[in-house]
């Protein structure tokens, strides 16, 4: 009889998730979906193959150098890879994968909403109907702003911001973008390239973030950045809040640079940022980009095909590391 490999999976995952795994690995699971402090995490790796881990845990290069080496390879259920170190990861010969494709159409989902929500007021709004503070209408109360016809900057093209593309030219709106490398025209499908941010900017009146966090995009949207937009931009971010100088935000959000900004991530995560929250012009979500049933099943899944090529001693599809 073979032995199964084992999985250390540190949240709790959809149960169509959880039950291949049961019928595929010997694994450990995480019921009561605890988060894991990075003692407990190396812990629970002893004897475990494999970590099926979320953004929720950190593989700085401290826990990397205290993994136990049986640990082979960390098949992450997120496409974003800034939790994990991947130098000390790779300097372990621990193989890293992600889960790419299959939440670019839910997260953005949630950037059209957000856009939507930032430009018409909605939260403003919407706290008015639940706290009963609803006593007036004029044609001067509570006016946003169109996002029809507007011109969007799209910092990072890859799969979600070409996904956000396209939905926003439902909106007709008039796509520009900045990506390390231009698309193939076939795929540009009229939107401008821009080979700066700063060349960007000025021509985006609703700027979405869609880049991945990596040491050369922290901070990225700078106070010397923001004075590029055009007056009264919105921002929209459901990429990572670490791509973001919240300070800088905050300002131009009460000066009123900035109409408004749409939010599903931030720097300090869970919670977010209060001092953000506290302005009447931004609506925020709780990182939600990917978090429909439709895509925690194929994040799952896709995590299930990294660790079945491993274990068959193919090369993973995703492999990051
Ligand atoms: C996920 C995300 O919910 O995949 C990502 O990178 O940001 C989210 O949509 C989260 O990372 C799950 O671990």
């Amino acid at each position: 009889m073979t032995t199964k490999p084992t999985v250390l999976v540190t949240r709790k995952l959809p149960d169509a998730v959880e039950d291949r795994l049961k019928r595929d690995y010997e694994v450990r699971l995480n019921p009561d979906d605890a988060l894991y402090s990075p003692d407990e995490l190396v812990d629970l790796a002893e004897g475990a193959d494999a970590i099926l881990p979320c953004h929720t845990e950190h593989f700085s290069g401290d826990v990397v150098q205290r993994l136990p080496d049986n640990v082979k390879i960390v098949a992450n259920f997120s496409v974003g890879v800034d939790h994990c170190d991947l130098e000390a990861l790779g300097k372990r010969g621990i193989i890293v994968t992600n889960t790419p494709d299959v939440l670019s159409d839910a997260t953005a989902e949630i950037a059209i909403l957000l856009m939507l929500g930032a430009a018409r007021r909605a939260s403003e709004g919407e706290r008015m109907m639940r706290d009963g503070s609803w006593r007036n209408w004029s044609p001067s109360f509570m006016v946003g702003s169109a996002i029809t016809r507007k011109r969007l900057g799209i910092i990072g093209m890859g799969r979600v911001g070409q996904i956000v593309a396209k939905r926003a030219r439902g909106f007709e709106m008039e796509i520009h973008y900045c990506n390390r490398n231009r698309l193939p025209e076939a795929n540009e499908q009229e939107a401008v390239y821009h080979n700066s941010i700063e060349s960007l900017l000025p021509v985006s009146d609703i700027l979405s973030l869609n880049c991945p966090s990596t040491p050369e995009t922290v901070s990225l949207l700078s106070a010397e950045r923001i004075a590029l937009l055009p007056d009264r931009a919105i921002i929209i971010n459901t990429a990572r809040g670490a791509l973001v100088d919240e300070n800088a935000l905050m300002d131009a959000l009460k000066s009123g640079k900035l109409a408004s900004a749409g939010l599903d991530v931030y720097r300090t995560e869970p919670g977010g940022n209060h001092d953000i929250s506290a302005l009447p012009n931004t609506f925020l979500l709780p990182h939600i980009g990917s978090a429909t049933m439709e895509t925690r099943n194929a994040m799952g899944f896709r995590a299930l095909d990294n660790l079945d090529a491993y274990f068959a001693g193919k090369e993973p599809k995703d492999r990051v590391a």
